[in-house]
């Protein structure tokens, strides 16, 4: 039986790729800060779930919770660095800065303390799938997507340069790219504005957390010689915009 490590699987697409792999009988390790979330799926699938409560920025934390993982779920096949959010939708003249520093820290900073964790023992057994949650943010700028866009940008490139470095080793790394989705990511973004975050959804069907799953349960079930580099998935509903120009004199100064 595989097993896999999904970090930020109290919520959205980390519980949906928690679900997924369930049902395809792998076990799962599912780390997050909300530890009854984490119980209670344990409980619902009893012998095949690890709870694990985990701040991903927390270096020292990582490592102990990864070098003392009880068997048999140590043994780890698959690493899903999917915990992450978006702070704001304000300019970058104008936001709270600190937010960029909990984004870096989480997005870029949780999914190199994963990754750095697990991949000597992939390594090690010369087997193992990293899958990053990137964003279409990484690719396409907008508005107020700032440092957390340029987070994702840092997924990508990352992950390009793991599979340099893994490069003659049978480890995998994909990185999933969605666009427009509808989780607590909304909620979390708007700092608790529940209307705010749902007229983001009013009208449009965005992708689903389950949609993601199974992308993820599909690139790491592939024959052991595919690599899957780089998923991008937006709903029907969504295109990523033009360039523009601004015409007349510069804004005002904030
Ligand atoms: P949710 O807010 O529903 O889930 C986020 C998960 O991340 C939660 O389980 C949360 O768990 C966990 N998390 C956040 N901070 C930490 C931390 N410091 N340590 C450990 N876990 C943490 O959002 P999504 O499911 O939508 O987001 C998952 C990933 O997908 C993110 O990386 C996001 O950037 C990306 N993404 C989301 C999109 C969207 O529109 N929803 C689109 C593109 C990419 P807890 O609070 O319990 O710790
Ligand atoms: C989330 C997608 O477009 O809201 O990563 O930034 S977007």
């Amino acid at each position: 039986m595989s097993t896999i490590f999904i970090t930020g699987a109290s919520s959205g697409i980390g519980r949906a790729t928690a679900e997924r792999f369930l049902e395809g009988k792998w076990r799962v390790v599912a780390a997050g800060r909300r530890e009854e979330r984490l119980r209670a799926l344990a409980e619902k699938h009893p012998g095949m779930v690890l709870p694990l409560t985990l701040d991903v920025r927390d270096k020292d934390a990582v490592n102990a919770a990864f070098a003392s993982l009880p068997a048999p779920f140590d043994a780890i096949d698959a690493l899903v660095n999917n915990a992450g959010l978006a702070l704001g939708v304000e300019p970058a003249q104008v936001c709270n800065p600190d937010d960029w520093n909990v984004m870096v820290d989480t997005n870029i900073k949780g999914v190199l303390h994963c990754t750095r964790a697990v991949l000597p023992l992939m390594t090690a057994r010369n087997a193992g799938h990293i899958i990053n949650l990137g964003s279409i943010a990484g690719s396409y700028a907008y508005v107020g997507g700032n440092v957390y866009g340029a987070t994702k940008a840092f997924v990508e490139q990352f992950s390009r340069n793991l599979r340099c470095d893994l490069h003659g080793t049978n480890v995998r790394v994909t990185n999933i790219e969605p666009g427009l989705l509808e989780t607590e990511f909304t909620l979390v973004r708007l700092k608790g504005n529940a209307e705010k975050a749902a007229e983001l959804y009013e009208g449009a069907e965005p992708l689903h957390p389950e949609d993601i799953a199974e992308c993820i349960w599909w690139a790491v079930n592939r024959p052991p010689h595919v690599n899957i580099c780089r998923i991008e998935v937006m709903p029907v509903c969504q295109r990523n915009g033009a360039t523009e120009v601004w015409r007349g004199a510069p804004k005002k100064p904030a």
